[in-house]
């Protein structure tokens, strides 16, 4: 694979010198962009959006024409493994995933098949599309959900503001959960592999819904299988960064930051020093603008990006990104007013 022309986000992971801070936003292909509603009616629904080469190929790439960021995730779902792993899921419009037959029982775990990559070769025809058509302009990022983020979809069944079910079962059969996440791991391991084969370069680790648990059940549940995804990675892909998000990590950040990960990707909730003190310059920091920041005014745009490059200072090591995701009714000349921003006000 040839280097991006803009290797501005692989620079800051390896803390390299660079001219300003990389900028790319978790969920930038989304439905407050026009055009990205645009593909999404063409497409019918959200499924046949995400299994369609050539539309995928077209939103992944929306954020790097329209906003001018550093980095495209390629526009897929972090539930799109399950599927041909036996778990079948609709997307409902205003409710987000439904699974069909959520797990209720330790027995349904064995309905658990391993992800055969055939089965999501448009994945990887997704990101090879993505740099044939940037031409190699800017990294492409390939990614995944945890395995505590999927089984608490896959227990739950939908999303949640507590993933009471999930939890509950966690507490129930720990022995059992611990196996669901350990056999998620484990296909999640081939699921990243081939993605970096296909020509990502780099992957995340979306660990949205970790920060529900204690820090004592973060190390024993959440952690241990990330720990696993990363060291098979590292070990067959040694030069590719793999990036850790989680939401909610304030009350367990020393765990977190055991995981191995070559940047962490941190949420609004935990100050952006406190973190840098923590773990540079062994690794990297990702984040962490408030989304909701958004809504507010430019001038308070700027002001809360300001005290973020000032938080990290000058040393290289930085990415700048949001706590969370974009969300559908935020405005997109607001969002393309962040990106511009954060290019111009971290220039060394
Ligand atoms: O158009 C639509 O109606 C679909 C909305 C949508 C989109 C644009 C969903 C459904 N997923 C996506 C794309 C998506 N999801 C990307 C693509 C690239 C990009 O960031 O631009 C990525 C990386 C994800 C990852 C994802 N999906 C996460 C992890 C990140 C996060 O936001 O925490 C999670 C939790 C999901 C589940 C999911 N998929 C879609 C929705 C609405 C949700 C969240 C539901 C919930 O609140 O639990």
């Amino acid at each position: 694979m040839t280097k991006p022309k803009n290797d501005l986000l692989l620079r800051a992971i390896k803390k390299e010198p660079i001219e300003r801070t990389p900028v790319w936003l978790m969920r930038q292909a989304g439905r407050y962009m026009p055009e990205y509603r645009e593909l999404r009616k063409t497409a019918g629904n959200f499924k046949s959006f995400y299994k369609n080469v050539d539309l995928s190929v077209k939103a992944s790439i929306l954020p790097y024409k329209l906003l001018g960021v550093d980095a495209t995730i390629i526009f897929s779902d972090i539930l799109t493994p399950l599927e041909p792993m036996g778990f079948n899921f609709e997307f409902r419009e205003g409710e987000g995933p439904v699974f069909l037959d959520p797990i209720k029982s330790p027995e349904d775990i064995n309905r658990l098949k391993p992800l055969n990559v055939e089965d999501v070769k448009y994945v990887g025809e997704i990101i090879k599309g993505v740099n044939e058509q940037l031409n190699r302009a800017i990294p492409t990022i390939g990614f995944c959900g945890a395995p505590f983020t999927l089984a608490a979809y896959m227990i739950e069944g939908k999303t949640s503001k507590d993933f009471k079910k999930a939890k509950a079962f966690m507490y129930d059969y720990p022995e059992d959960f611990k196996n669901l996440l350990n056999k998620l791991a484990d296909s999640l391991i081939d699921y990243l592999s081939f993605q970096i084969e296909s020509g990502a370069d780099a992957v995340q680790i979306f660990d949205s819904w970790a920060g529900h648990l204690s820090p004592d059940d973060y190390k024993e549940f959440a952690l241990p299988p990330i720990k696993k995804i990363i060291e098979n990675l590292k070990e067959k892909h040694p030069e590719t960064p793999i990036i850790h998000f989680t939401k909610g990590v304030a009350g367990f950040l020393d765990h977190m930051i055991t995981s191995g990960a070559y940047a962490y990707s941190v949420d609004w909730m935990i100050d952006l020093k406190t973190v840098k003190e923590k773990v540079f310059p062994d690794a990297a920091v990702q984040g962490n603008l408030d989304p909701i920041v958004l809504y507010a005014s430019k001038d308070v745009i700027r002001k809360k990006v300001i005290e973020i490059l000032e938080k990290w200072g000058k040393d290289s090591g930085h990415i700048f990104n949001l706590g969370h995701g974009l969300m559908p009714d935020m405005e997109f000349e607001k969002v393309k007013f962040l990106v511009e921003t954060v290019k111009k006000e971290s220039v060394r």
